[in-house]
């Protein structure tokens, strides 16, 4: 009996695996598997808005998400609209050969205010046997500022709901329920369930693992704009510093400022490579101050003020020529925006970027007629508090006037309270996927100049705290270590290889190794990085898991990294966030 059954599975399987992509890649096909009406409450999937095309070859470069790849599969787009609202939702996926199906679903998100980063995103799940979503919330090719004010004073809640987690999350079930009908899966099959996103895609991550954390087997998020309310507010405290001390820095000023201190901190992690391993021995031993004087000089440039920022792009504007000494007010706008945010009480209202980050939020902007340098108001530093806190409809505040640290606590404390239950995304309760024995690989770059590093060291530490009460800092995280492992990369800017520190590592196999972790049971006590530029270009390289931290020692007559635990650095992440009535997870 055994003996039959088994061949006749070998049988089915062969007829499966013959199935070619040109097959079932039609409109038919997929009408034709799509989930029944009914399967999920209160969504309508829409049969006539299927498109469904094979595509072959396609090449994709390696990037910060993962290695290059050419892929086959099958693109299909579907819309659907929820009970009640006229609204209509697309989904995007790319589905793998059939021969390639692996049993895997891969969720992904977006960046800055977009709720996905575009379909090339789709390859990084194809590459390893899976079928990969993306959704664009319902609002087509606007952006969620975009859509997010109905006029001045009126929040359109169903798209803020659907950003927070909402939209990410029927991608998900649908996604699944789709690729098992599409790839013709028994209920009983297991279908593994992974996410994939960095910035607000690591927000959208997180948003899935406190909320549906049954739903997903590996969550993979990186630099997390989460405790959204003082991440969005806290891109203009950069310039409230330079209000606050009446100091304007021509950009080429605080540029010398990273790079010397690049220069500075980069042996201090026992390693010269022009890399900051150790921001947090930078932040203990590193004296800017020493910096006064020091010549700077750049040429006239093109700038968009704003590089990888939290936020859009403002149109280029040019830079002039400029040229000085590094200035003691310079050093003290710098040193201030490294304490953070603290209010006139002096308690601490934010987390800081590390030493080695680029100064972006603090950019000022060239005024011909004055020929001086003003402050920068732009959208990627004022549109969330113009919008989401004050909730009129323009992408910027007109002015800084009487804007002080005070002033900006108050602004996150709005935006916390109502958004608490929608974009904040910082509860520290992860039972649910713990218990459901769901898994999460954070990572977050080092000299990140967009949402700080210590932001997710923040959530970290709350989550062990609100977990495992009981335990010290390190049996803690060796609790934590069962499920949730965070990472920071070594110089890493936001979800990017950094230009300043090119021999950087980025962790660019993550899927790999979740898939590992998942399906193997190989936890990544070390996570697998390769350099993507510079003279290193594809070496690998593995970085510690908080609260270690790497460590290069000369033991064999060649400089070895260890991953070490040392307090004053652990002592040098934690802030107590004290500037709040409640705590701040
Ligand atoms: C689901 O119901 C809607 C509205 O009644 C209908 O237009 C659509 O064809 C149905 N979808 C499927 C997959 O049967
Ligand atoms: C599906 O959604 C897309 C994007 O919003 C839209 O352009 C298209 O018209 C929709 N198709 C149908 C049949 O509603
Ligand atoms: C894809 O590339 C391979 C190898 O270059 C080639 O053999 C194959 O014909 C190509 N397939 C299609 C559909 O273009
Ligand atoms: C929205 O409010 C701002 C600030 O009060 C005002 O300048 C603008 O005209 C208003 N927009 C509309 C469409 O009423
Ligand atoms: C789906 O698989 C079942 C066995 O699990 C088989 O009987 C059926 O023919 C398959 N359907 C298609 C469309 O391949
Ligand atoms: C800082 O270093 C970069 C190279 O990493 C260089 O392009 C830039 O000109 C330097 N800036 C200053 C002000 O020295
Ligand atoms: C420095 O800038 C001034 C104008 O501000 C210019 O006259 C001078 O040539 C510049 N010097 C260098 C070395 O670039
Ligand atoms: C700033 O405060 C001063 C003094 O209270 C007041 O006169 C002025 O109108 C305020 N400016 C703005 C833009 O609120
Ligand atoms: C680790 O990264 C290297 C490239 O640096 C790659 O060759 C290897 O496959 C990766 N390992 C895993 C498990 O992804
Ligand atoms: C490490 O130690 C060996 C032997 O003592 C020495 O030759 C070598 O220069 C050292 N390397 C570094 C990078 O310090
Ligand atoms: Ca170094």
């Amino acid at each position: 009996m055994r003996y039959l059954w088994h061949v006749a599975t070998l049988a089915l399987s062969a007829t499966a695996l013959a199935t070619s992509l040109a097959d079932v890649c039609t409109i038919s096909y997929v009408r034709g598997v799509l989930p029944a009406n009914g399967t999920f409450l209160g969504i309508t999937l829409n049969p006539d808005s299927v498109m469904a095309s094979p595509v072959y070859n396609k090449s994709i470069q390696a990037n910060a998400f993962f290695p290059a790849t050419t892929v086959d599969y099958c693109g299909v787009t579907l819309n659907y609209s929820h009970s009640g609202l006229n609204d209509n939702v697309q989904l995007t996926y790319w589905l793998p050969d059939p021969a390639d199906f692996q049993n895997r679903f891969l969720t992904t998100g977006g960046e800055a205010y977009n709720i996905n980063e575009g379909s090339m995103i789709l390859a990084g799940g194809v590459m390893y046997g899976a079928a990969a979503g993306l959704t664009d919330g319902g609002w087509g090719s606007a952006s969620f500022d975009e859509v997010f004010l109905v006029a001045n004073g009126t929040v359109n809640w169903q798209n803020t709901y659907m950003f927070a987690h909402q939209a990410i999350h029927e991608l998900t079930i649908i996604g699944r329920q789709f690729s098992r009908l599409f790839y013709n899966r028994t209920e009983e099959t297991k279908i593994y369930n992974y996410y994939q996103g960095c910035s607000e895609g690591g927000r959208e991550g997180w948003s899935q693992a406190q909320r549906f954390g049954d739903d997903y087997d590996g969550i993979i998020a990186g630099s997390p704009a989460f405790r959204y309310a003082q991440q969005q507010v806290n891109h203009l405290f950069s310039a409230v510093v330079e209000q606050t001390l009446d100091y304007y820095p021509p950009p080429c000023e605080l540029d010398r400022i990273v790079n010397a201190t690049i220069e500075a901190c980069d042996p201090l992690d026992g390693l010269t490579d022009g890399v900051i391993s150790r921001s947090d021995l930078c932040k203990l031993h590193f004296d800017p101050t020493t910096l006064v004087g020091t010549p700077y000089a750049c040429a006239a440039s093109s700038s968009s003020g704003i590089g990888l920022g939290y936020g859009k792009r403002q149109s280029a504007t040019l830079n002039p020529a400029q040229n000085g000494t590094v200035t003691a007010e310079a050093v003290a706008v710098a040193q201030t925006i490294l304490k953070g945010l603290q209010d006139s009480d002096g308690r601490q209202g934010y987390i800081p970027y590390q030493p080695g980050a680029d100064f972006n939020d603090a950019q000022t902007v060239y005024n011909e007629e004055t020929g001086s340098w003003t402050l920068n108001l732009g959208s990627s530093n004022s549109e969330f508090v113009q919008k989401f806190v004050r909730l009129v409809d323009e992408e910027q505040l007109s002015s800084l006037d009487n804007v002080t640290y005070d002033t900006l606590i108050t602004w996150m404390q709005t935006a916390w309270i109502r958004y608490e239950d929608s974009l904040q995304t910082n509860n520290p309760d992860l039972t649910t996927i713990r218990k459901a024995g769901g898994k999460i690989l954070h990572f977050h770059g080092e000299s990140d100049s967009s949402i700080p590093t210590g932001s997710s060291v923040h959530y970290y530490e709350s989550v062990r705290q609100i977990m495992f009460p009981d335990s010290g800092i390190q049996d803690g995280a060796h609790q934590l270590d069962d499920f949730y492992r965070l990472f920071l990369v070594p110089g890493g800017a936001h979800c990017a290889s950094n230009s300043k520190q090119p021999n950087a590592p980025m962790p660019n196999t993550n899927l790999a190794v979740m898939i590992d972790w998942v399906e193997k049971g190989n936890a990544p006590v070390t996570l697998n990085a390769t350099v993507l530029s510079g003279v290193n270009e594809g070496k690998q390289q593995q970085l510690c898991a908080w609260p270690k931290r790497p460590l290069w020692r000369n033991t064999t007559g060649s400089q070895a990294m260890q991953c070490i635990y040392d307090d004053a650095s652990y002592q040098s992440w934690v802030y107590s966030l004290d500037a709040y009535t409640l705590p701040l997870y």
